[in-house]
């Protein structure tokens, strides 16, 4: 498992407006993962419409949209070992009522329609997500002061 996995991290509006984007930073840069693009971003209903495309038949899927569309979004990407499994720990399970203390969801929010923040679920869609909110060249390349001191093996 290489430190260089990445995954995409976004906060959703309700983050952004709740002021969370510092707290929901701060659990990734404390846990030791690397902070390799960032942006606030409004990108528009077509383009959540393509980031849940797997989600288009649920019933979901309009209030989910008006949702996503409803303010900027804090679209990151975050580097290291097991970046994207554990980036799913962090944030906790989707319905935030069954997440556990400790986790994001689990400190900040209650109903999954207002669950903060989102993280790819494997390897494959953190390649799609950060390919589709992303251009070449937004992420960059660079060693942490810290990598030595996270990883006793490259
Ligand atoms: P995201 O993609 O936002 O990190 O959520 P998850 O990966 O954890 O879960 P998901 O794809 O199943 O759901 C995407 C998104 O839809 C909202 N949602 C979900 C909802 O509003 N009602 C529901 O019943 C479900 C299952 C919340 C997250």
């Amino acid at each position: 498992m290489a430190a260089s996995e990445q995954t995409f991290i976004a906060i959703k509006p309700d983050g952004v407006q709740r002021g969370l984007i510092g707290p929901i930073i701060s659990r990734f840069e404390q846990r030791g993962f690397k902070l390799a693009a960032i942006k606030l971003t409004s990108p528009g209903k077509a383009h959540l419409e393509a980031h849940y495309a797997d989600l288009s038949e649920k019933p979901f899927f309009p209030s989910l949209i008006e949702y996503m569309n409803s303010g900027p979004i804090c679209a990151m990407i975050w580097e290291g070992r097991d970046a994207v499994k554990t980036g799913r720990a962090i944030l906790g399970a989707t319905n935030p009522l069954a997440s556990a203390p400790g986790t994001i969801r689990g400190d900040y929010a209650i109903d999954v329609g207002r669950n903060v923040c989102h993280g790819s679920d494997s390897v494959e869609n953190a390649q799609k997500e950060i390919a589709l909110w992303f251009k070449e060249g937004e992420a960059v390349s660079y060693k942490a002061a810290q990598f030595d001191w996270i990883y006793e093996k490259p």
